[in-house]
């Protein structure tokens, strides 16, 4: 490909965050996942469960619009997951709501609309970007992905995988 036409790599840090989490984090927040908008996030290999309009509402005290990481978990499922997740109002489609979507680091063979998502938020990585073009926000979701990774490894985070908020309720 001709030099002209490669992405820029983003320049900044590959991972974030102090040693430990710091307040308001870990923030644990669970609804059942909503419908979106559909617009083909799937299909960009980047879906995102959408949390219910209340539970992003509440958390708006706490967090600043933006894009986070930490632990998820789905349904009957003990099963913890990466997550990288975007808390706002989306500037590259000019949303009227502030919307919550966790993209889950894991491929799932089915949909799993209206089951119980639970998360763990464990830190911020960056403010909500407008883009030129739907390339440029992949590009930077697929840096978010490699931060949330490199971030989630540090001892403290590993070990909120583990918590039992994360567990099923019954
Ligand atoms: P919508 O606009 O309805 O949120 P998306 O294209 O963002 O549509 O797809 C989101 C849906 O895809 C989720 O609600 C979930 O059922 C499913 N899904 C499958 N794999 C994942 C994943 N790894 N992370 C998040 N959602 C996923
Ligand atoms: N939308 C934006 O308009 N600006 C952003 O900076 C942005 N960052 C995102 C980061 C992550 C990790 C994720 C999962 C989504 C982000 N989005 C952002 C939301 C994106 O526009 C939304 O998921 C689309 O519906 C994907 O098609
Ligand atoms: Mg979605």
């Amino acid at each position: 490909m001709a030099s002209t036409q490669q992405q820029q790599q983003p320049q900044r840090p590959e991972i974030v965050g102090p040693e430990s989490p710091a307040d308001p984090f870990p923030l644990m927040l669970k609804g059942d996942v909503a419908r979106g908008f559909g617009r083909g996030g799937k299909e960009l290999g980047i879906p995102t469960a959408n949390m219910p309009e209340p539970v992003a509402e509440s958390a708006g005290s706490a967090l600043d619009s933006g894009i986070y990481y930490g632990w998820s978990s789905i349904g009957d499922s003990s099963a913890v997951w990466p997550m990288v997740m975007s808390f706002g109002w989306n500037p590259y489609y000019k949303n009227e709501k502030r919307s919550m979507e966790v993209h889950i680091l894991n491929k799932f063979e089915a949909d799993f609309y209206g089951e119980e998502l639970r998360i763990i938020i464990t830190g911020f990585i960056r403010p909500e970007k407008d883009y030129s073009s739907l390339d440029a926000l992949i590009d930077d979701i697929n840096f978010d992905i490699k931060v949330a990774r490199n971030s989630l490894g540090r001892p403290a985070y590993n070990a909120l995988s583990e918590h039992s908020f994360l567990a099923p309720s019954n």
